[in-house]
């Protein structure tokens, strides 16, 4: 135990940029392993087609890192992303990974935190809104995840161009979050400290929100460096992920 609780979100990790999950289980091995908690705020995956998907050899090799940290002692915490929301109970069991509503308020050391993975945030974006809310119905869920796996994949792989290109014709700030939602988020659910991810801008805000002073802290993207908040009962600081090279580990990739 080290008084600390940490926060990950958008590692995005895929087959095709090992150097993304070598660095998530270098960070989980040797920086989350004495944390009080980690809380993975979404995206963790670059998408998810089903629990049954079982042949993806990224999905089995986290399962079995994640395992090794809760089997330590280390309690691992999961939120949906936009990419990862048909994870299922089925791979959280398989790798004691307890899911998370989104969004959730937690007690962090005393100081009210809300957790989200950040897209609802995002208000701006009027049809990525509308694609969460109907994907999100029970229904289209069941329907998605009767599919085929192999349609599944061609589904999934289109998805992720057709994001591309979207994202490219909108500007930076729909993407961004919509400041009067995140008012609205500190007002509604009562906290003074929000944390959450998905627009792959790392910062630290700061408002002030029915009279009493909050801050936001957005978490990086792991597609490049990757990085993680640490809090503990002194406050948050956002951290880079260690390089696993630099300790004698490198791969050669
Ligand atoms: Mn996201």
């Amino acid at each position: 135990m080290s008084g600390r609780t940490l926060f990950i979100a958008d590692l995005h990790l895929a087959e095709e940029r090992p150097q993304a999950s070598g660095r998530f289980f270098h960070f989980l091995e040797n920086v989350a392993c004495d944390a009080d908690a980690l809380y993975i705020l979404g995206d963790l995956f670059e998408y998810w087609i089903g629990d049954d998907d079982v042949d993806a050899p990224i999905a089995r090799q986290a399962a079995d890192k994640i395992k090794a940290l809760t089997a330590a002692g280390t309690p691992v915490y999961f939120m949906h992303g936009n990419r990862d929301f048909l994870l299922a109970r089925r791979y959280a069991d398989s790798c004691d990974m307890a899911l998370l509503d989104d969004p959730v308020l937690i007690d962090l050391y005393g100081t009210p935190t809300l957790l989200t993975h950040g897209d609802t945030l995002c208000t701006d974006d009027r049809s990525y809104q509308r694609f969460r809310k109907l994907v999100r119905q029970p229904l289209v869920r069941g329907a998605l995840l009767s599919l085929p796996l192999g349609l599944r994949h061609a589904m999934a792989r289109s998805a992720r161009s057709g994001s591309e290109r979207a994202k490219a014709g909108k500007s930076y700030e729909i993407m961004d979050v919509n400041p009067e939602a995140v008012a609205e988020s500190f007002r509604r659910s009562g906290a003074l400290r929000m944390v959450h991810g998905h627009t792959h801008r790392p910062a630290r805000h700061h408002a002030t929100i029915a009279g009493k002073p909050v801050e936001r802290w957005v978490l990086p993207d792991w597609y490049d460096e990757g990085g993680y908040l640490a809090c503990s009962a002194q406050g948050c600081e956002l951290l880079p992920a260690p390089t696993p090279s630099k300790s004698g580990s490198a791969t050669g990739a």
